[in-house]
């Protein structure tokens, strides 16, 4: 009697909050509709649905009380000022393509969509560009090209630059000038307090260094000055083979990842569909020079392709030729190992052959795919000698391995998830075990319940606290922007 007595008290309260939540976040769309209309998207607005939805995997689409587009620094200081002042709970957006439900949308409260932060500023004498948060890689890419010149940036044009930049960011330049993260200059930030902050190596260090790697922990990025770099011509594309070959490219993988001097220009990702034969396995080769059949691959010469893409072309037609995978939900999982070929071959068995693909098969349109990442020291060392950044990791040389899990109704949402992370699990015992595992989770290939920050060790955890302390005493962006990977 009691006891039912106060569970129906609390499911009270909690109805009696979430309703008066939901009256505040509605109370403050309104107020923004009003003095910041042109801004203010509300859920009976036609662009509303496509909006809400705009995002790479169904499994993040939510329902927002209102999105906001502001189209100024300033604009994006009062708005967060006035969010904060009215404790709604917010999210923040820019490319969307997260695929943690929550980082990038939110059911109620205020969605920030950062789109309307879309130039690129080329200073040909510094060699930097200032970038928009809200922008797309291709947009970035294609400014840059006419001046022959190009950023370390993502490898997919349709991805965000960034929730890509802030997770640390992988590139094809990663082994010449380490991650995408090593090559900002300077982050313009709006704090919880509603302040313009610029954090670089020499003002607001701190922070600086903390955005490398720390994702939507400390404020709300508008512009990112990325380093520039003299790039045009490339060589490359990608080659299929049936997976019947996936015994040899592991094996030329790992002839690849374990020669004396890697070449820097040269990158290589391989992809196969274990759960799709009729895609097979994909191999992304990429040299950054205009030079063809480098040595680099070297390894994977006798492996006769189904069919062969590569070619000489600029490196952004060369990414161009990538496009976004069409998928209905999606998630992923990450992993990190060193280089040894023992471990290379279980890892492979797990993948390719693990008990957990015939399940995902059974799922409706339920389907696999790996993605094998080398990574080389000298990225590493690279990150390091530009001021060195948040992410924790040794400069060895690595593997961080992704696996892409689609399918397509929320009814298989945590059975899709279980069977992934299971796999995952066992490639994380096998390396463990073989005293080959890497303490570092990717965050951008990093599913919602992966430890990502506490892989960053715990005296960067200790430094990242401190700084969040600092610039958002309130912890705005742990309470009210609660989406996402946040400090532990
Ligand atoms: C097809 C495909 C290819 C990919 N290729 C690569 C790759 O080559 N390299 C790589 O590193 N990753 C890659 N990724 C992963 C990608 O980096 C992540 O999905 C990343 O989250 C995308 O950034 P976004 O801006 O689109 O994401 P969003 O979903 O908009 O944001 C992700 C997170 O960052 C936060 N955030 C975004 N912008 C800001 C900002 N300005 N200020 C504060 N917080 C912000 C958001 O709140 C959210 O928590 C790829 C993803 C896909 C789907
Ligand atoms: C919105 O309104 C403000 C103030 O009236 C104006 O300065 C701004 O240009 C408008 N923005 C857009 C995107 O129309
Ligand atoms: C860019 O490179 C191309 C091809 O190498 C060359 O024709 C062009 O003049 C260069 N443009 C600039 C602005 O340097
Ligand atoms: C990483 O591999 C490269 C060759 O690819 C080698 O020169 C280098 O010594 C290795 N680095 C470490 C730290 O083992
Ligand atoms: C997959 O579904 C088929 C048909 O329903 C069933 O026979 C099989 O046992 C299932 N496989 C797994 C691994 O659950
Ligand atoms: C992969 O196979 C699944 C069946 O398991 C199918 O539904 C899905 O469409 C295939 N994916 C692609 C990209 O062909
Ligand atoms: C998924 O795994 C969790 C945790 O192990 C478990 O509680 C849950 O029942 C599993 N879900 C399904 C659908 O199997
Ligand atoms: C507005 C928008 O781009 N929405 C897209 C969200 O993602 C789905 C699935 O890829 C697309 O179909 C929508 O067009």
């Amino acid at each position: 009697m009691a006891r039912s007595a106060f569970q129906a008290l609390t499911s009270l309260v909690l109805l009696f909050s979430s309703a008066a939540r939901a009256s505040q976040d509605h109370a403050v769309c309104n107020h923004l509709a009003t003095t910041h209309g042109n801004e203010t998207v509300q859920p009976t607005e036609a662009s509303y649905e496509a909006l809400s939805t705009e995002n790479w995997s169904q499994t993040v689409w939510a329902k927002p009380a209102c999105i906001v587009q502001p189209f100024s620094t300033e604009e994006l200081a009062y708005l967060v000022s006035t969010v904060v002042d009215w404790n709604v709970h917010f999210a923040v957006r820019s490319g969307g393509h997260s695929v943690v439900p929550g980082a990038a949308n939110i059911n109620g409260g205020v969605l920030i969509d950062l789109s309307k932060f879309d130039t690129v500023d080329y200073d040909a004498d510094k060699s930097v560009a200032v970038v928009g948060s809200g922008l797309r890689w291709k947009e970035v890419y294609t400014s840059l090209d006419p001046y022959n010149v190009t950023v370390v940036g993502g490898r997919v044009l349709e991805v965000g630059v960034g929730g890509l930049t802030l997770g640390g960011g992988l590139s094809y330049l990663a082994d010449l000038y380490g991650f995408v993260c090593d090559n900002v200059v300077n982050y313009e930030v709006v704090t919880a307090s509603g302040s313009v902050v610029n954090a670089n190596a020499e003002s607001n260090s701190d922070l600086f260094w903390a955005l490398k790697g720390g994702a939507n922990n400390f404020g709300i990025v508008t512009k990112f000055t990325l380093k520039t770099y003299p790039l045009h011509d490339a060589w490359g594309g990608v080659r299929v083979y049936s997976l019947d070959a996936l015994p040899q490219l592991f094996d030329a993988m790992y002839e690849y990842q374990s020669v004396a001097n890697k070449d820097p220009y040269a990158n290589i990702m391989l992809q196969a569909f274990p759960t799709n034969a009729s895609i097979g396995a994909i191999l992304n080769i990429v040299y950054l020079k205009g030079e063809e059949e480098p040595e680099a691959f070297a390894p994977f010469r006798n492996i006769t392709p189904l069919a062969d893409f590569t070619q000489l072309q600029t490196f952004t037609e060369l990414m161009l030729a990538a496009p976004l995978p069409e998928l209905t939900r999606v998630n992923w999982f990450s992993s990190s190992f060193k280089t040894d070929k023992e471990l290379f071959n279980t890892v492979a068995d797990i993948v390719s052959n693990g008990p957990e693909l015939d399940e995902l098969t059974n799922l409706t349109a339920g389907s696999l795919a790996f993605g094998w990442q080398p990574i080389s020291s000298s990225a590493i060392l690279a990150g390091e000698a530009s001021g060195g950044n948040a992410l924790g990791l040794e400069p060895v040389n690595q593997t961080w391995l992704v696996l892409d899990v689609g399918w397509w109704f929320a009814e298989d949402d945590e059975l899709a998830h279980n069977y992934t992370a299971s796999m995952i699990s066992k490639v994380d015992e096998a390396s463990k075990s073989s005293g080959h595992y890497v303490d570092y989770i990717f965050m951008n290939d990093a599913a919602a319940d992966q430890p990502v920050i506490e892989s960053y060790g715990a005296d960067n955890v200790a430094k990242l606290k401190a700084t969040a302390a600092k610039y958002d005493p309130d912890c705005v962006f742990q309470k009210l922007a609660s989406g996402g990977f946040k400090l532990p």
